[in-house]
């Protein structure tokens, strides 16, 4: 069993292509884990082992990987930058102690550097800067420093620097003087130790008080300076070369916290916080981070990080506040796509297990001592949204099984199924990410789909007051039917709830009460299919306030008939329009691509709402626009900032659509319909 002490977790985070799978490679080369490096190209890396990884040359799930470097076990998760699999990314976070944010040096801050830096800030992860391909040509690595500290805040200092020739680098902790273009070595050690420090109030006494620290107390406090985010220490690596490597396994050892020494994970359960103490001895508390198959077997592999007690395989699982246990297995340690059986995981480490399939992203595993969940961090909410049909009629009652599966592994994939349009829609971060796990269900369950991009969900109003009538009447041979309403229609407030404010205002009897209930229900039908485009209504007021009945011709669906033919009547009258959605969109953007967004966003109908200005030269633009001019905003926006934009949005309010696109709309319901 490995003491909870010698135990190192790190998440590798940063934008696509940043060189944290090259990386994770040259730590496993480094370490005498394998014998060649792999590299992305050959597509024979052990973290991108999956077989539509290989093909896109991009990381898409999170991966496990394992080394020893000076007796520590570091656990190394793997995770894809690009910003459509943000979700394995996030949901990995939780599972580390510290979190590595990659970024090349080439590419410098970008848009997923600083969303994944900040998430694992709110995560309260200790963060290392890792700079990558720092052998590249034609670099300001200074600028570069100072773009790090701009960003992110100057708690960020260098823990070493490249040397004049790149071959090496040098330790600033170590050293106050070498040879480095980037920076003066004397001020990089200052800037350093004192950062550090920060984090004792009697070593920075001293200090100021102009004592000499030794360097072995130093080392002491680097560790809680981490935790306490005094200093986010920026690293500095070629991982083709592999230079910088050692150095930065001998600061994963040294400066990452132990399980022990990192703040307690949390379980919240109602109001009631519980800290797990990461002790082998406790309760049994863990979190499924990771939930993936084996591309040939289809076998299901979980991943869990354990906080507090140990699994075995004899140990009798639960899974959140579900009473039935499961059995584990054989717990499991992973190396990219290979498993190895191990006899038990304890505090502080991560395990997978195969074949249990209630488990999915986010549970809680315990032993029954356990409640409550633990906090994941805030994913962005899917706004990419692709409407499905089987391809085949036979896979329908099979399809909507298949989508719950892909649900459980990642946070950021949602299926919902319209009640108004009656649709099948999945929802994701962007056209890739649908793809890919479009493309996975395909090879998993053997079901394809056709897609197509889902309706927007228009509604329909009136505008103005009017009165309606209707008679209805039949003999047909035996019994007839017979019943007659008055009505008057007229707007509600937008957006009022109910959608339908009825008042039964008879008096007199000339409708008996007890056909109300069936004069309601012939309104409500008018309002779900609609006047204008066949969308359901809303914001109306209804008064029935006249009839005739008949005694023995009168009957409920009579006046279902009246009701609904006077409320027909009255609509007709009332100027019905169209009503679509308007959003609150929030655009992240490079400054230099403002005119070019703010200039598309009014030629879709866009009211431009406000703007921020954000570190490193970017810029939130928050406007309001139809949601039918956005639906498929992410390629235009790709377009124009070269993937460098985001955007978020979340339904405002509905508006009546203006008179020239009604027209287009209903013309293009009719036609479909
Ligand atoms: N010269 C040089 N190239 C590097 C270095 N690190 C990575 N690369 C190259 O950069 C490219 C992207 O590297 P990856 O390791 O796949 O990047 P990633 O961060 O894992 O990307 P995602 O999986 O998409 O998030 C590959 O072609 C690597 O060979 C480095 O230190 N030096
Ligand atoms: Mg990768």
């Amino acid at each position: 069993m490995i003491d909870v002490n010698n135990i190192r977790n790190i998440v590798l985070l940063g934008h696509g292509s940043s060189g944290k799978t090259a990386l994770a490679e040259a730590i496993l080369h480094k370490t005498g884990l394998i014998n060649r490096p792999g590299t992305i190209e050959d597509k024979s890396t052990v973290s991108d082992f999956d077989d539509e990884e290989k093909q896109r040359e991009h990381s898409i799930h999170s991966s496990l990987l394992h080394t020893k470097h000076k007796e520590k076990l570091i656990n190394i998760i793997d995770t894809p930058g690009y910003p459509d699999f943000v979700g394995a990314a996030l949901q990995s976070i939780p599972a580390a102690e510290a979190a590595l944010v990659v970024l090349s040096a080439s590419a410098g801050i970008e848009v997923n550097t600083r969303k994944l830096f900040a998430a694992a800030t709110t995560a309260k992860k200790a963060r290392i800067i890792v700079v990558t391909k720092m052998d590249a040509e034609n670099i300001d690595l200074a600028r570069l420093i100072k773009n790090i500290q701009d960003t992110f805040g100057p708690q960020c200092r260098c823990a070493n620097l490249p040397s004049t020739d790149k071959a090496s680098v040098i330790n600033c902790a170590a050293n106050d003087s070498g040879e480095s273009k980037v920076m003066d070595v004397a001020q990089a050690h200052t800037e350093l130790i004192e950062s550090i420090i920060e984090a004792d109030d009697e070593l920075m006494e001293s200090y100021l008080g102009g004592q000499e620290i030794p360097d072995r107390k130093i080392a002491d406090v680097f560790v809680k300076a981490i935790v306490a985010g005094t200093i986010v220490p920026i690293v500095f690596v070629d991982s083709r070369s592999e230079t910088g490597i050692s150095e930065l396994l001998d600061l994963i050892v040294q400066c990452v916290p132990s399980p022990t020494q990192a703040p307690p994970a949390v379980l919240k359960d109602g109001d009631k916080t519980t800290e797990i103490k990461a002790d082998p001895k406790g309760p049994l508390a863990g979190l499924v981070f990771r939930v993936g198959y084996d591309q040939r077997s289809n076998m299901k592999y979980a991943s869990i990080r354990i906080f507090s007690g140990k699994l075995t395989s004899s140990t009798s699982l639960l899974i959140n506040d579900d009473k039935r246990p499961v059995r584990p297995g054989h717990p499991m340690r992973m190396q990219g796509g290979e498993t190895e059986e191990v006899d038990s995981v304890s505090a502080g480490d991560l395990v997978t297990l195969a074949k249990v399939e209630a488990l999915k992203v986010g549970d809680l595993v315990h032993d029954g001592r356990m409640t409550g969940a633990f906090e994941m961090p805030a994913i962005p909410k899917p706004m990419f949204s692709l409407a499905l049909e089987p391809a085949s009629r036979g896979d329908e009652g099979r399809l909507s099984g298949a989508l719950d599966r892909l649900c459980e592994e990642d946070l950021c994939f949602k299926i919902t199924r319209d009640s108004q349009t009656n649709e099948l829609v999945i929802s994701g971060l962007g056209d890739l990410h649908l793809r890919v796990m479009l493309s996975k269900m395909e090879k998993r369950f053997k079901i394809s789909v056709n897609t197509k991009p889902p309706k927007i969900p228009y509604r329909e109003t009136i505008t103005a007051k009017a009165e309606g009538h209707y008679r209805h009447k039949k003999q047909t041979g035996g019994a007839g039917q017979f019943g007659e309403v008055f009505l008057r229609v007229e707007p509600a407030e937008r957006d009022s709830d109910p959608s339908l404010q009825f008042s039964w205002d008879i008096f007199g009897g000339s409708i008996p009460g007890q056909y109300e209930p069936a004069v309601v229900k012939g309104i409500k039908d008018v309002m779900a299919a609609g006047v204008v485009a066949g969308f359901p209504m809303q914001d109306i007021k209804v008064s029935v306030y006249d009839g005739k009945h008949h005694p023995v011709d009168s009957k409920e669906v009579a006046f279902r008939a009246a009701g609904k033919g006077a409320f027909s009547d009255g609509l007709s009258k009332a100027k019905p329009v169209l009503l679509e959605p308007i959003v609150n969109i929030e655009i992240t953007i490079p400054a230099d691509n403002m005119g070019d967004i703010t200039g598309d966003l009014a030629s879709r109908r866009g009211r431009i709402s406000g703007q921020e200005m954000l570190a490193g030269n970017m810029v939130i633009v928050k406007a309001q626009v139809p949601l039918a001019e956005v639906a498929q905003y992410n390629s235009q926006l790709k377009s124009v900032t070269g993937g460098q934009g985001s955007y978020s949005m979340e339904l405002s309010h509905y508006e009546a659509v203006p008179p020239n696109i009604q027209q287009q709309v209903i013309a293009q319901y009719a036609k479909k319909s």
